[in-house]
């Protein structure tokens, strides 16, 4: 369990909460207003049922439709899951191909309910490097909910950071050199905006589930500022409740410490 909530569930004399008690205090207090996720575990959790790394990833994906679900009933602006990483390209082949075959699947089971909920989905990271049936559904995600107006949802795959930064600056300095932009210009808004998140704001909470304390390559000039929640539930076994109670904690510790 997190540490955290452990502290809190232990300190918490008003135990126990029904879960709309709980949604009703967090709504009391300022929201994280960019939640993001790494979402580690699942082949550990299949490990451990005797299962196929497959089957924590279909597990995986029920957990990422909960969180969207929770996030969009706090009033959460900005959630974004690290799905999958330019690392992820060394694991096997068919696990993989298993991968890539999730935003299609998810667009047959999910794309409707997104629209309903305003959802507007994007994607952090080369496309181009799928496959194209994956290319397609993330193009379908993206297009059939450009004009909604809710929750941002972003799926960082074939994601790295590193990466991120320099293509912003090769870009940058390509600018400098045709005259668009100001070399005594660059400061850290201007390095925003050349960033894959341009126009969203930074996370103000980042979760990593299943026991790494790491960032790994994910939003390294972004997260400057974040609080950082390192649980060792696996994100197979990450609920509603376990997102819920990481929000309250961000709160927690955001009264605590002030804004920055
Ligand atoms: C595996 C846990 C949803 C993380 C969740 C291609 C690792 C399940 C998507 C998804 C993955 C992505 C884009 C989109 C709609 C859905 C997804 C990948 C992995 C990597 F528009 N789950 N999910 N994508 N996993």
């Amino acid at each position: 369990m997190i540490e955290s909530i452990k502290r809190l569930v232990g300190t918490d004399k008003s135990q126990p909460r029904t879960r709309e008690e709980l949604i009703a205090k967090i709504r009391q207090s300022p929201l994280p207003e960019h939640v993001a996720i790494i979402t580690d575990g699942n082949g550990r959790w299949a490990k451990k049922r005797g299962l196929p790394r497959t089957a924590g990833h279909a597990q995986g994906m029920k957990r990422v439709r909960e969180i969207i679900r929770a996030a969009d009933e706090l009033g959460i602006k900005v959630l974004t899951f690290y799905s999958f990483s330019t690392e992820n390209w060394k694991r096997p082949k068919d696990e993989v191909e298993y991968l890539m075959k999730l935003p299609s699947e998810f667009l047959k089971t999910d794309l409707q309910e997104l629209i309903e909920r305003n959802v507007k989905v994007q994607m952090l990271g080369e496309k181009s490097a799928t496959p194209s049936y994956t290319q397609s559904a993330l193009m379908e995600f993206e297009e059939r909910t450009k004009h909604n107006t809710g929750l941002i949802l972003n799926f960082a795959i074939n994601y790295g950071s590193r990466d991120e930064i320099l293509r912003a600056v090769r870009q940058m300095i390509e600018d400098v050199q045709n005259g668009h932009i100001d070399k005594d210009r660059i400061d850290e808004e201007l390095m925003s905006s050349y960033l894959l998140t341009r126009g969203l704001p930074d996370p103000d909470l980042v979760i990593r589930t299943s026991g790494e304390i790491r960032v790994s390559n994910f939003l390294l000039w972004q997260l400057a500022y974040s609080e950082l929640l390192f649980t060792d539930v696996l994100w197979p076994d990450f609920t509603q409740e376990h997102f819920f109670l990481a929000v309250e904690d961000y709160q927690r510790r955001s009264r605590r410490f002030g804004a920055v």
